[in-house]
């Protein structure tokens, strides 16, 4: 790779540098009374998201930095090369085409001089066949029973968007159903998991795109021999088991016939999987008509981003918000703040996609960054978390830009329900952005040594996103929205978001650890002496 000046270097870095010594200290109030016009200025609406980021400590002059440092870090060729499968996983040597998964039958993706759109069409078509079966009730068990349970067993990418997709979209999902998520290799997980379920009724999804997993190796075993206990015929295993891979000889190694298998390919990354065969719980779940409005939604944001300029680009604007805190207001996290029951473990599918791909601190030409990289995201549902950390939002030391999801329709009218919730997201991000000041608190005649406490400086800063419903759609949208707003941020960073060379070590240790635990003889530990003692205290009381 050619050497390139290094990004604090670049001239629309420093402009940046300059603009934030000018800005930072301006207050949301002043920029609201300013101008009367600054909600809609800041506010975009696109693939079915309004997004008002007037709330931000950002002028229309930041913006247009944020978005000249994008263009002089060749974002627009980045994104062409992401779409037309570039190896742009330079540490892995693949393509990245989460894409290619929601591009309609006629799109053409080519890689390796083959077009991927027709096979990501096969498999699709394959996974709807055994969708509608189970859902029908044809799918039977080895006993000749319909199957009513499924088990998804993975972990990590091949986990959380399954599990967040299945309760964000559990309003559109068959009943009669019953869906379980085992990701853990804690024997709870599992135990807890089928403690109900006759296995005679129970389908088992071995989800990994590896398929040599420890986690999730460690639970189909166990889930094969729970099985087989009751059902006491290895046959049976071809009515209980289906597998998602792309490793099909470990697949049938395992005892999976491979044609029960739904494969995927090495250009989809374990956290940008949850379109492709990943997503068979879901099918399942929703059917695959819903499946489809997801992909749709998702391809409409894939679309915007491709050709929307920067400065009305949803994913190009949010990710350059996050940059535009994290190196230069120095914040370290971002809260994400669904005011949707249903996304309630969208902040927890949100972590992976996000730390996973931006938690890095070398360069794609491996250097040292000497800037700040991903942010820590967190998050809980709204209106619970008012009740529980907002404080530290609202007053405390740290500055935590949020991101308010809220739905203009309910999945449930109940009454006032709706309204009260909306009032909440509202009151949220206006109580951030402006405060309450202490001239306000005199005049309704707080006493004096009250008042630092009750004052709310405000200047917090939030996006408000607000879409008509959670439909499979919008759940599309807004998982589009957040992959390409962490492409937009690796891709100024100069990082890799597509590998996760950091969870690798763990692992390594763990498989030296374990025999250690297990090893019927006292063993010789080489470690270092806190892990040396914590073996043998384990060791003594397990
Ligand atoms: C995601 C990661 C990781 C992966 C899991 C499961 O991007 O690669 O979370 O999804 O480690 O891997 P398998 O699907 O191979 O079991």
């Amino acid at each position: 790779m050619a050497d390139q000046i290094s990004l604090k270097e670049m001239k629309e870095w420093k402009a940046l540098e300059g603009h934030y010594a000018r800005v930072k200290d301006m207050h949301l109030r002043d920029l609201f009374s300013q101008d009367p016009k600054r909600a809609e200025k800041f506010t975009v609406e696109a693939a079915g998201v309004y997004f008002d980021y007037s709330k931000h400590r950002v002028t229309a002059t930041t913006v247009n930095l944020l978005c000249d440092l994008a263009e002089a870090s060749g974002l627009r060729e980045k994104i062409e090369d992401m779409f037309t499968g570039e190896k742009i996983n330079l540490t892995e040597g693949r393509a990245v085409l989460h894409t290619a998964l929601r591009a309609p039958k006629n799109a053409t993706v080519v890689v390796d001089g083959e077009n991927v759109v027709p096979h990501v069409h096969a498999v699709l078509e394959k996974m709807e066949q055994f969708a509608d079966k189970v859902r029908a009730g044809e799918w039977k068990g080895h006993t000749g029973k319909p199957i009513r349970n499924i088990v998804n067993i993975g972990i990590g990418g091949s986990d959380l968007g399954p599990v967040m997709a299945y309760e964000a979209l559990k309003d559109y999902s068959d009943r009669k159903l019953t869906f379980r998520f085992v990701s853990n290799v804690d024997g709870t997980d599992f135990a807890e998991a089928v403690r109900d379920l006759r296995p005679e009724e129970t389908l088992f999804i071995v989800a990994s795109k590896t398929f040599t997993t420890l986690e999730t190796m460690t639970n189909a075993t166990t889930a094969r021999d729970w099985a087989l206990k009751a059902l006491k015929d290895e046959a049976a295993i071809a009515k209980h088991f289906v597998a998602v891979s792309t490793n099909a000889s470990k697949v049938s190694g395992f005892g999976i016939d491979t044609e029960n298998m739904f494969g995927f390919w090495d250009w989809v990354g374990g956290r940008y999987s949850m379109f492709s065969a990943i997503g068979l719980s879901t099918m399942i779940a929703i059917g695959p008509k819903h499946f489809r409005e997801m992909l749709s939604g998702a391809h409409e944001m894939d679309v915007h981003y491709r050709n929307a300029p920067f400065e009305e680009n949803l994913p190009a604007l949010m990710g350059l918000l996050g940059l535009w805190y994290t190196d230069f207001f120095g914040a370290q996290s971002i809260a994400v703040l669904p005011y949707e029951q249903y996304l309630k473990r969208f902040p927890a599918y949100l972590q992976q996609l996000t730390m996973e791909s931006n938690g890095k601190s070398v360069t794609l030409d491996g250097h040292k960054t000497d800037y700040q990289t991903g942010q820590v995201y967190w998050g809980e549902p709204g209106t619970n978390g008012q009740h529980s950390f907002y404080q530290l939002i609202h007053q405390g030391t740290k500055l935590i830009p949020c991101d308010f999801i809220a739905f203009a329709k309910p999945r449930h009218k109940l009454g006032r329900h709706h309204d009260l919730l909306l009032a909440n997201v509202f009151a949220q991000a206006e109580a951030l952005a402006f405060g309450k000041t202490a001239e306000e608190l005199k005049d309704e005649g707080v006493k004096d040594w009250l008042i630092p406490h009750k004052t709310f400086e405000g200047n917090r800063p939030s996006t408000t996103m607000l879409l008509d419903e959670l439909t499979p759609a919008g759940l599309g949208r807004l998982v589009a929205l957040y992959e390409h707003a962490v492409f937009t941020q690796g891709a100024v960073w100069r990082i890799g978001s597509f590998d996760q060379w950091g969870v690798e070590l763990g692992k390594v240790l763990a498989g030296r650890i374990a025999p250690e635990l297990e090893a019927a003889e006292e063993p010789v530990l080489a470690h270092d002496t806190s892990t040396n003692a914590l073996i043998r205290r384990y060791r003594s009381r397990r």
